[in-house]
């Protein structure tokens, strides 16, 4: 694994830190083949984390939120899954996956301790659901890839994720890549497209499976291509997905925070964009998974999402 200073100058910690860091937070496990994997393969596995007492005050503080949420608008949302986005604000207990110490050790190591969560929604796909297009969660930045890392997401199994119920499916050694020249990559369209998908149009004999017990962790590179499976079981399947960005990949000054909703909501429309009420298309910036717009008072209701 590659060791780096962080452009802020606080040491990056080198690969052997995160291994003996690792080793005495998980000392039943190997942590040096994990580390070898991870960079090999883009993601890896550590299970059996989180306990029963500790999965479950995690159901049941997001079960009000899917009785009576909506489901996904979208191709690439899920017309038959719930995604939860916002949740620290709907419950603290979130916090205890966001900080994790063997999710924030990876994230750290390789963000830098300065690293930011750059998303945090639960995916709880439903029986029926389509494979999800392939994609990456970094894959709105225009930079060509292969490139530097940009981000880190982990996925929490809070139910086993079997071959039939939608374990997320990877294509491992993707994050080296330069091109995505194979079917059912992730188009613009998916984001309009709310009619079901017919078959699996991303078939690909790489793809694996990434199935978990309830309890365990799947780290991934941020340009690792990876997409939800088919849901093909009588079944929800639910995950947490805490993502992490650089630290460096904010703007100066916290703009939404130095300028309070109150009064941001009576400047003009092009410095409200400015400050942050805006979309970098299809969704980056969102807030609770809508337009940040909707958030300021006397909002409308005239954004896509
Ligand atoms: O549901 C999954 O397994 C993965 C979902 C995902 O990658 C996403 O929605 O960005």
């Amino acid at each position: 694994m590659q060791q780096r200073a962080s452009p802020g100058g606080e040491a990056v910690q080198s690969t052997s830190e995160l291994i003996d860091r690792l080793g005495l937070l998980i000392p039943g496990h190997n942590a040096r083949d994990m580390v070898s994997r991870f960079d090999r393969d883009g993601f890896c596995v550590i299970p059996g984390l989180l306990d029963d007492d500790m999965l479950s005050r995690q159901r049941q503080a997001l079960a009000p939120w899917v009785n009576e949420g909506p489901t996904g608008r979208n191709v690439f949302e899920g017309t038959r899954t719930h995604r939860i986005y916002a949740m620290l604000a709907k419950d603290p207990v979130f916090a205890e996956l966001v900080v994790h110490p063997v999710a924030l050790a990876w994230a750290e190591h390789l963000l830098g301790a300065s690293c930011l969560l750059s998303a945090c929604l639960a995916i709880c796909s439903g029986p029926g659901e389509s494979a999800q297009p392939w994609h990456t969660d970094d894959g709105h930045s225009s930079l060509m890839p292969p490139h530097d890392l940009l981000g880190v997401s982990t996925f929490w199994a809070l139910d086993d994720t079997t071959l039939e119920n939608g374990a997320t499916e990877v294509l491992p050694g993707s994050h080296t890549w330069a091109k995505a020249d194979f079917p059912g990559v992730l188009m613009d369209q998916d984001f309009a497209d709310e009619s079901d998908v017919e078959g699996d149009p991303g078939a690909h004999p790489d793809a694996f499976k990434v199935t978990m017990s309830a309890g365990s962790l799947m780290i991934a590179r941020g340009d690792l291509w990876h997409r939800g499976g088919a849901n093909r079981s009588t079944s929800s399947r639910w995950l947490v997905t805490p993502q992490y960005c650089a630290g460096w990949l904010r703007p100066l000054e916290s703009m939404l925070v130095a300028v309070p909703p109150e009064k941001a909501a009576g400047l003009p429309r092009r410095v409200r964009e400015l400050l942050g009420y805006s979309i970098h298309p299809p969704f980056m910036g969102y807030s609770d998974g809508m337009h940040p717009e909707r958030v300021l008072p006397g909002a409308g209701t005239q954004h896509a999402i």
